[in-house]
């Protein structure tokens, strides 16, 4: 494999034109969103300056203080934040983009170790990234909190055709089904996805979240619920398979997603 490890991707990737017209410097926008805690902050940074190599030392650094919860919620996606703030201002470039989301999974797959895993399925909940879409790190993460608070997963991965995510649905009967968008020319698969099952007679909570959704879309078609972090995915999964429809956790969910219901 290319050994990259003394590439410095400072001097490779520069764009001078934004180098001299932003106002805000990289490091001043980093500093801005980096979590304060140092270790967190290391894990951050070690998404966000692409260091794969380090990262899942920096995770179990982080593992001693921290839950497994808190290291990808409050130190790797912050990192992913910043990188993604770079990438939408012009300083990050793809490659940056793909480095990070290595050293992104990577990290996740450490913190992963440390969970527990229920001896027991709660129930059963069906995953997916939407058609055209490769943006499958926010699913991944959701799949291992579902995980590890005991839901079977049957996970089909990213850029999943329409017709296979029903059939998967029809064939599997789960409590719940998730779908993730990032990009906005992959989102319209959601309500194509609830009006088939419909069509088949399939009615049950459809979670769909990333960055192209919002909850009034999500809530425009049939079966959608909105979900905006992978955290709330246990608690969702909780209520569908408690037998809650898609109505009733919609009415309730400024409640649920707050811990009140
Ligand atoms: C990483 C990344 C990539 C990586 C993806 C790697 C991977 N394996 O996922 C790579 C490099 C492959 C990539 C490629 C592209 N990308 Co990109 N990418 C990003 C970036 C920087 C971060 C996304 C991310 O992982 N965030 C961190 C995770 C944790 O967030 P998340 O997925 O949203 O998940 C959170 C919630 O949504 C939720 N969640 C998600 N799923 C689920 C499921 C359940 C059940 C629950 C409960 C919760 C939940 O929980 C998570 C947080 O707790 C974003 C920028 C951004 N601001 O989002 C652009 C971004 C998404 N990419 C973008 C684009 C345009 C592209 C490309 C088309 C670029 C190109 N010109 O080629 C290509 C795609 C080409 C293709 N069709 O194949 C655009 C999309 C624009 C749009 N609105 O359509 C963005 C927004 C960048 C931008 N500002 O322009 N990208």
């Amino acid at each position: 494999m290319l050994d990259t490890s003394n590439v410095n991707y400072d001097e490779i990737f520069v764009r001078y034109d934004i180098v001299s017209e932003s106002k805000e410097k990289p490091e001043t926008i980093a500093a801005k969103m980096l979590p304060k805690d140092p270790l967190l902050k290391k894990v951050a940074e070690d998404v966000l300056y692409m260091k794969w190599k380090d990262i899942e030392a920096s995770v179990k650094e982080a593992l001693a203080k921290y839950k497994p919860e808190e290291v990808i919620d409050k130190g790797l996606v912050k990192g992913m934040d910043v990188v993604g703030e770079l990438y939408g201002r012009g300083i990050y470039y793809l490659p940056h983009v793909m480095l990070a989301a290595k050293a992104m999974e990577l990290g996740v797959k450490e913190a992963e170790k440390k969970m527990t895993t229920a001896m027991v399925t709660k129930g059963t909940v069906v995953m997916h990234v939407a058609e055209g879409d490769p943006h499958d790190i926010g699913k991944n993460i959701a799949a291992v909190l579902l995980r590890s608070n005991g839901y079977s997963v049957v996970d089909m991965g990213r850029d999943v055709p329409v017709d296979d995510v029903v059939n998967k649905v029809v064939e599997t009967s789960p409590h719940m089904v998730t779908g993730t968008a990032l990009m906005t020319t992959t989102m319209a698969a959601f309500p194509k996805i609830a009006e088939r099952l419909l069509e088949k007679g399939v009615e049950l909570p459809f979670v769909c979240a990333g960055g192209a959704v919002n909850r009034a879309y999500v809530e425009s078609f049939p079966l959608g619920v909105f979900a905006e972090k992978a955290m709330q995915g246990p608690t969702l999964a909780a209520k569908a398979v408690e037998g809650w429809d898609y109505k009733k956790i919609r009415s309730k969910w400024d409640e649920l997603m707050s811990g009140k219901a």
